[in-house]
C-alpha cells in the first residue's frame, strides 16, 4: 500500500458516512441507533397496523381547536391535549387498546441500555414501568411542533422508538421553544431516551426524509406500504 495514502482523509470515512454509534447527547438524552433488528421492526409495523383500527382509532388530536399533522393512538391510557383519560370521549367512550407486555418490557429493557450511556438518574421514582404508549404516523409531509411532554405525574423517563422514514428530532432545553437546541436523525429502528435533566426538555419533529425508510419492514412504499414514519412514545402516567 502507498503509505501516503495512510495520512488522506476520505469522504468515505466522514462523520457523515460513519455508522451512528450510541451516544448520550445531553445529560439524560441517550440515543441508540438501530436498537430494534429488522425482524422486530417489522413485527411492530404489523403490530401498528392492527392498533390504528383499534377501538380507539389512530386520529388527528385536536391542539388549540385545529387538528394535529400526525395520526396518534394510545395503548393503555386516551391522549387528548389536556391529559390522559380512560376512554376517548372523542370515539363514545371507547376504552383504548391495553399495553403489550412486549412493548412495556422493551420499553424497560431500553431505559436499561440508555442507563448504561449517562451518569444522570434516568429512574429517579424508582424501576420503570410504563402503562402508556403513544403511537404517532407521520405521513409523507407530517411534523410535530416543539413541545414538552408534561401531562405525566411521574418524573421516569420517555423511551422513543422510530420506524420506517428517518426524521430530524429536535432536542431543545427545558425553559422554552428556541435555541439552544440539538438536532439528530432518528433512523427506523432507533431508540432515543429522555429523562433526567432532559426530561421535561421541550422537543419536536421539524421534517420527516421522505422515502429513507428501510425495504422490508412492510412500511415503505418499495414494500406496498403507504410510506412515512412511525413513533411509539412509553411512558410512565403516574394516574395508576
Ligand atoms: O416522533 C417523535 O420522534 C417524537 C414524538 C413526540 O414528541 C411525542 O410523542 O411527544
Amino acid at each position: 500500500m502507498n503509505p501516503s495514502l495512510k495520512s488522506v482523509s476520505s469522504p468515505l470515512f466522514g462523520d457523515d458516512a460513519l455508522a451512528p454509534r450510541p451516544r448520550e447527547i445531553r445529560p439524560g438524552a441517550v440515543h441508540i441507533p438501530g436498537y430494534l433488528t429488522p425482524e422486530q421492526q417489522a413485527w411492530t409495523v404489523r403490530a401498528y397496523a392492527e392498533w390504528r383500527s383499534g377501538p380507539v382509532p389512530a386520529h388527528r388530536a385536536l391542539i388549540g381547536g385545529k387538528p394535529m399533522s400526525v395520526e396518534s393512538l394510545g395503548l393503555g391510557w386516551h391522549w387528548r391535549q389536556g391529559g390522559y383519560t380512560p376512554s376517548a370521549p372523542e370515539f363514545d367512550g371507547a376504552r383504548p387498546l391495553p399495553l403489550p407486555d412486549w412493548l412495556a418490557r422493551l420499553a424497560a429493557r431500553a431505559v436499561a441500555d440508555a442507563q448504561l450511556l449517562t451518569e444522570a438518574d434516568l429512574t429517579p421514582d424508582g424501576p420503570f414501568e410504563p402503562d402508556v404508549a403513544l403511537a404517532n404516523y407521520y405521513a409523507p409531509g407530517a411534523r410535530m411542533g416543539m413541545h414538552q411532554d408534561a401531562d405525566e405525574r411521574r418524573r421516569a423517563p420517555v423511551v422513543s422508538l422510530s420506524l420506517g422514514d428517518s426524521c430530524v428530532f429536535r432536542l431543545g432545553n427545558t425553559e422554552h421553544r428556541n435555541r439552544p437546541y440539538e438536532d439528530v436523525r432518528l433512523a427506523s429502528g432507533d431508540l432515543f431516551v429522555f429523562g433526567g435533566p432532559c426530561r421535561f426538555a421541550f422537543h419536536g419533529v421539524p421534517s420527516v426524509l421522505d422515502g429513507t425508510g428501510p425495504r422490508g419492514i412492510g412500511l415503505s412504499a418499495d414494500d406496498g406500504g403507504p410510506g412515512g414514519r412511525i413513533n411509539i412514545t412509553l411512558r410512565e402516567t403516574g394516574l395508576g
